[in-house]
């Protein structure tokens, strides 16, 4: 593991952020002041910041519905994202998208994606642009198990195959696509080999793990930035709370999310390797707990204070000029 003590500090504080969002999030939604839709991605966070914590300046990520943890780990603004969840004026898209619209282009992140399977096509124009343009970067796209079965991810993978492009597909399999199981709807059962039918190479992570999963992406992603082509990520993952908020999750099993926080927590088992093996001590991860906490607490009452968009920007942002 090449993470030094200041990046293992990142990784945590990047996970405790998305955490702690989505914790607050929950709680907020509930009172009806969040516009919108809302999808939480807490449970998941290891995936987000041990494959964005291998990415920089040149590189893309395209996200999902669930989409807030990928935007904190490639490096959107927090407070921004707040006040665009909340509908509010100085959110990152104006306060106009909302949770699913989050995108920052200055970032790297292409946005999150109320279309199943959209990411997968978008990445393919990034890392074309980048194999074109030399820029050495490369271009990642997040989707779920529902939308590994979407035809767009199919012909992007393909087309990312054809092209050799510098690409990296992340499956997130958390177990469902709102209430039907993975483990039935993936035709052929191994995802891996779904993959390498169109000439990716594959790998498979238990992504409640940071560590593994941040050393699977690096190989991934290095294979990529050294031009070799692209190649998928089967992220074997929990999510925390329901499909959006409101679900009553009947599908689910009694206890399963109980038996996940406990024993599948990835930031209580990155808390007990790191401090085991004296890597890092305790109270360095506490003081990154309360500033995390204060920065959300923040966060949140300056949304709440922020007015809504002018009315004028109704008519702004509807068509890009080139
Ligand atoms: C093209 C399209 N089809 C259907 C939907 C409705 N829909 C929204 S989320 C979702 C399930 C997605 O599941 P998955 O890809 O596993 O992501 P997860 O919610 O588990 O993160 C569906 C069917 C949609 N938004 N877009
Ligand atoms: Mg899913």
């Amino acid at each position: 593991m090449d993470l030094s003590r200041e990046q293992l500090l990142d990784a945590y504080r990047y996970m405790r952020l998305i955490r702690e969002f989505e914790e607050r999030i929950h709680a907020e939604f509930a009172t009806g002041e969040i516009p919108g839709f809302v999808h939480l991605y807490a449970g998941e966070e290891a995936s987000a910041v041990a494959v964005c914590m291998n990415l920089g300046e040149p590189d893309y990520i395209a996200s999902t519905h669930r989409g807030h943890g990928h935007c904190i780990a490639k490096g959107c603004e927090v407070r921004a994202m707040m006040k665009e969840l909340y509908g509010r004026r100085g959110g990152l898209c104006g306060g106009k998208g909302g949770s699913m619209h989050i995108a920052d282009m200055s970032k790297g992140m292409m946005g999150a994606n109320g279309i199943v399977g959209g990411g997968p096509p978008l990445i393919c124009g990034a890392a074309l642009s980048a194999k074109i343009l030399n820029t050495g970067g490369v271009a990642v796209t997040f989707f779920g198990d529902g939308g590994f079965n979407q035809g767009t991810t199919l012909e992007a993978m393909n087309l990312a195959s054809a092209w050799k492009l510098p690409a990296v597909f992340v499956l997130e399999d958390n177990g469902y696509a709102e209430s039907t199981a993975s483990s039935w709807s993936i035709g052929g059962g191994d995802p891996i080999k779904r993959a390498a039918g169109f000439g990716l190479v594959g790998r498979a992570v238990e992504g409640h793990d940071f560590f593994a999963t941040y050393q699977t992406a690096r190989e991934l992603i290095d294979y990529a930035r050294a031009g070799n082509g692209p190649s998928f990520l089967h992220v074997k993952c929990t999510r925390f709370y329901g499909h959006f908020e409101g679900d009553a999750c009947t599908y689910r099993g009694p206890g399963e999310v109980a038996t996940a926080r406990s024993e599948r927590d990835c930031l209580k088992l990155f808390r007990d390797r790191v401090t085991t093996t004296g890597l890092l001590q305790l109270p360095q991860l506490d003081d990154i707990d309360s500033e995390v906490a204060a920065l959300i607490n923040s966060a949140v009452t300056e949304a709440k204070e922020a007015p809504p968009p002018e009315s004028v920007a109704l008519m702004t942002d509807v068509y890009s000029s080139y």
